[in-house]
């Protein structure tokens, strides 16, 4: 069925930032590039600032906005309510859409506690016995590339997975005068690039090995303590009078953290957004007794491949373009070889959830696995602030 004759699924989204904005281009696209069982109308965006959010839907391509996340939970035109708001407000308003019988996108991390993150899977697994699917938005999992490298774990490719090295970098707050944001606010964000990017480091572990984290030694900084006010934000920079006013970071600046995994491998781990020259860079090696993987989002469309088990005069890490239609979701964009970038992955969360509403089947990552993340966030803070003691997750 094509996107012009399969029946409507109204969306609502609440937020209109960095992620508000991410999320529109994968509604408005998905349906122009995947033959979706649905048809997915950008119906209502809703946010506090009237002015704002009226500017925002424009932009985006919303037909509406609603100026509370009440009012468009209530709305009998919204099937699905995406939530791209700092992760304070996710319980309650994913709680209530799903107790509206909405369907619910959620940005990550899940929530800021694991209370929340649990009233979150509770929901969730009482709105499935309805019929309504919740997914939240591990996005890096749409990647060719992490498609291909789980591919080859479930395969047997790279053999018994001993050793998982993952490096999400960034360097946006490397500069001391880069303002505050509510990304540095412990109340709006829950932890700073623990939470942030070190959750993507998790899940995608996780993801692409099959394997849980079983426990974590920790460590977490703050290195700048105070930063100016911004008057205004565009993406993750912010703008304001050099003379602003200053106020605290309450998170960490950088986490690093040991693990193990369930299946006897040793994991390491560094969430930084301190790394000068390092703009995105999710840095992932995974070593098993037949062979490796290693990715890094900066070359996103590349995935590197040794194979142990050739022979050794020959073998070496090899270089695979992960732009051929045989790879996934890559036949519905560009000729081979064009490559994809940070957006699409985006679109392919929209079809997977999408699809998977269609099918009556509960997509992933599930509300469970995004706790199960959390989880793991949580036990790093705690080693963290015991002198990176040991923390066994249950
Ligand atoms: C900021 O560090 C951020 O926007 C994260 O919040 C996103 O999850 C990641 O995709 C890019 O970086």
């Amino acid at each position: 069925m094509d996107g012009t004759t399969a029946a409507p699924l109204g969306v609502g989204m609440v937020g209109y930032a960095f992620m508000g904005a991410a999320h529109s281009q994968a509604w408005r696209t998905a349906p122009r590039f995947f033959d979706l069982p649905l048809h997915p109308e950008m119906r209502v965006l809703g946010g506090r600032d009237a002015v704002a959010v009226k500017s925002a839907a424009d932009r985006l391509g919303w037909q509406d906005t609603a100026s509370s996340w009440q009012e468009l939970v209530a709305r009998d035109d919204v099937d699905l309510v995406d939530v791209c708001t700092p992760g304070r407000t996710h319980a309650e308003i994913a709680i209530a859409a799903l107790e509206a019988g909405k369907h619910v996108l959620c940005e990550k991390p899940l929530a800021n506690t694991i209370e929340e993150a649990e009233a979150m899977v509770a929901a969730a697994e009482a709105a499935a016995a309805r019929g309504v699917r919740s997914m939240v938005g591990y996005t890096y999992r749409r990647v060719p590339a992490v498609q291909l490298a789980r591919q080859l774990v479930a395969d047997g490719r790279i053999g018994a997975v001993r050793h998982v090295r993952v490096q999400y970098l960034q360097d946006w707050l490397a500069d001391p005068e880069a303002p505050l944001s509510w990304r540095l606010d412990k109340q709006q964000a829950g932890s700073g690039a623990l939470g942030d990017i070190g959750s993507h480091a998790v899940d995608l572990a996780q993801f692409i090995t099959g394997e849980r984290l079983t426990g974590v030694s920790g460590l977490m900084e703050t290195f700048v303590h105070e930063r100016p006010v911004a008057a205004e934000f565009a993406g993750l920079h912010g703008t304001g009078d050099p003379g602003a006013a200053r106020g605290p970071v309450t998170v960490d600046d950088a986490a690093v953290f040991l693990a193990r995994l369930s299946g006897g491998g040793l994991g390491v781990f560094e969430a930084t957004r301190f790394a000068t020259g390092r703009k995105n860079a999710i840095r992932l090696e995974v070593n098993g007794d037949r062979g490796s993987l290693s990715f890094d989002f900066e070359d996103m469309n590349v995935l590197h491949f040794h194979d142990a088990t050739e022979d050794a005069a020959v073998a070496g890490f090899r270089r695979i373009v992960v732009t051929e239609p045989e790879h996934a979701y890559v036949g519905r964009w560009w000729p081979a070889g064009h490559g994809l970038g940070y957006e699409h992955a985006f679109t392919h969360q929209v079809v997977d959830l999408v699809g998977a509403i269609a099918a009556g089947q509960d997509p992933t990552p599930s509300f469970a696995d995004g706790l199960a993340v959390q989880r793991v966030l949580d036990a790093v803070e705690r080693s963290a602030a015991d002198d990176s003691r040991w923390v066994a997750l249950g």
